[in-house]
């Protein structure tokens, strides 16, 4: 077998879940269908070449980054969801329309139509963009959190990265800084058991959250397909980072269900791993519980199709920028303004003695595009 089960060592669950209300479990299925939704979509559209560029998915990881986001409080930053995150983005509060127009090029807030990829952020909404060169977008976090630190704010840096960006040294020495600093970063790591075509078997000898000891802080694995265990272990990450106790590593297992992006077939990946994995699928076992709960999960995912259905029409109706606008914004001409709050939409940000949160945003609970 050429994908080894990322999931044979999983050794421990994190305990003692923060409340979720209903109306979190929601949204954190609102989000979660969001992202594939809008993702499916992007496949489409990237099929019928009106995306330039690329177009990479996350499908079947989807608890990842919803799940971790959903713990942040509005002044922490992202820094930075990746190509399988978009769930973040979403939490946060990024507007839907715009990162599709970003996606097919078009004129837009987020990128003005520079690109038809994944290189975008938000800052007004404390989301920091990628850039592709892994893992260095950790090594920007590791640097924010110590700004926090030092300047005695409450907040966190949560960062994203996969498997294979263990391996590159700016990882070892962002973990060693990290560690020895007690910055308060919360970092999850995606293992979805291939880095491109390289299965971790042929990555690594010891798995990352082993590693974390190493450099002083806890690893911690979860299993990545469970939006509420995700929830849970950055929610603790984030309360012990706050805390002045550190970083902590997520390990979050799961399988990366697609190709590396649209253009790869992923033949080299055994269909047996992935029949496996489908039964766990992320969004279809949530949404199981939740409708054994009551919930309405098919008006849930009408209601994200609609949204997603405008938001695509009213990017498709957006023109492309101007072409002589083309060589504006390409240096900074003035100092960068602060980043600004996110959506904190879990909750428990929204109660008495909390360090601000704005509480729920209208219609997060069934929302799961995040406007
Ligand atoms: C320093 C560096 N080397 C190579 C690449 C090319 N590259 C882009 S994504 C990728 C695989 C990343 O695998 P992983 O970190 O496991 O993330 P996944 O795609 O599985 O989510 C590679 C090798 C890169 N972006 N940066
Ligand atoms: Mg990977």
């Amino acid at each position: 077998m050429l994908v080894e089960d990322p999931h044979r060592t999983t050794r421990e669950r994190p305990v003692g879940h923060p409340t979720l209300t209903r109306a979190d479990r929601e949204a954190l299925l609102g989000f979660m269908v969001g992202m594939r939704t809008f993702e499916e979509r992007g496949v489409a559209l990237y099929k019928q070449g009106r995306t330039p560029g690329s177009f990479y998915d996350g499908h079947g990881q989807e608890a990842i980054p919803v799940g971790a986001a959903f713990a942040m409080g509005p002044d922490d930053v992202i820094c930075s969801p990746l190509i399988r995150d978009l769930g973040a983005h979403l939490v946060r509060g990024t507007d839907l329309t715009e990162i599709i127009r970003h996606h097919l090029g078009r004129d837009n807030r987020l990128s003005r139509g520079r690109e038809g990829n994944v290189h975008f952020g938000d800052p007004a909404k404390g989301i920091v963009a990628m850039v592709s060169m892994l893992p260095d977008m950790f090594v920007v976090a590791v640097g924010m959190a110590m700004a926090f630190r030092l300047r005695g704010e409450r907040r966190v840096a949560l960062t994203f990265f996969g498997d294979g960006a263990t391996s590159p040294g700016a990882w070892h020495e962002a973990m060693n800084f990290a560690g020895l600093r007690k910055e308060p970063v919360v970092i999850v790591c995606e293992n979805n058991g291939l880095a491109y075509s390289t299965p971790t078997s042929a990555q690594f000898a010891v798995s990352p959250a082993d590693r974390a000891a190493a450099y002083g802080m806890p690893g911690v694995v979860v299993d990545g397909n469970d939006v509420e265990a995700m929830f849970a272990a950055t929610h603790a990450a984030r309360e012990r980072a706050l805390r002045g106790d550190g970083p902590t590593l997520i390990e979050a297992r799961t399988m990366r269900m697609h190709g590396h992006g649209s253009h790869d077939d992923a033949r080299y990946v055994d269909p047996a791993v992935l029949d496996a994995w489908r039964e766990r699928d992320p969004i279809a076992t949530y949404a199981a519980r939740l409708q054994g709960d009551g919930v309405d999960v098919d008006a849930l995912r009408a209601a994200v199709l609609d949204r997603l259905d405008a938001a695509v029409d009213a990017a498709l109706a957006t023109p492309l920028p101007d072409p002589a606008s083309a060589t504006d914004g390409l240096f900074a001409t003035e100092e960068p303004g602060p980043l600004g709050r996110g959506d904190a939409p879990w909750s428990g940000f929204a109660g008495p003695g909390d360090a601000g949160g704005p509480g729920r945003p209208a219609g997060a609970g069934d929302a799961g595009t995040g406007r």
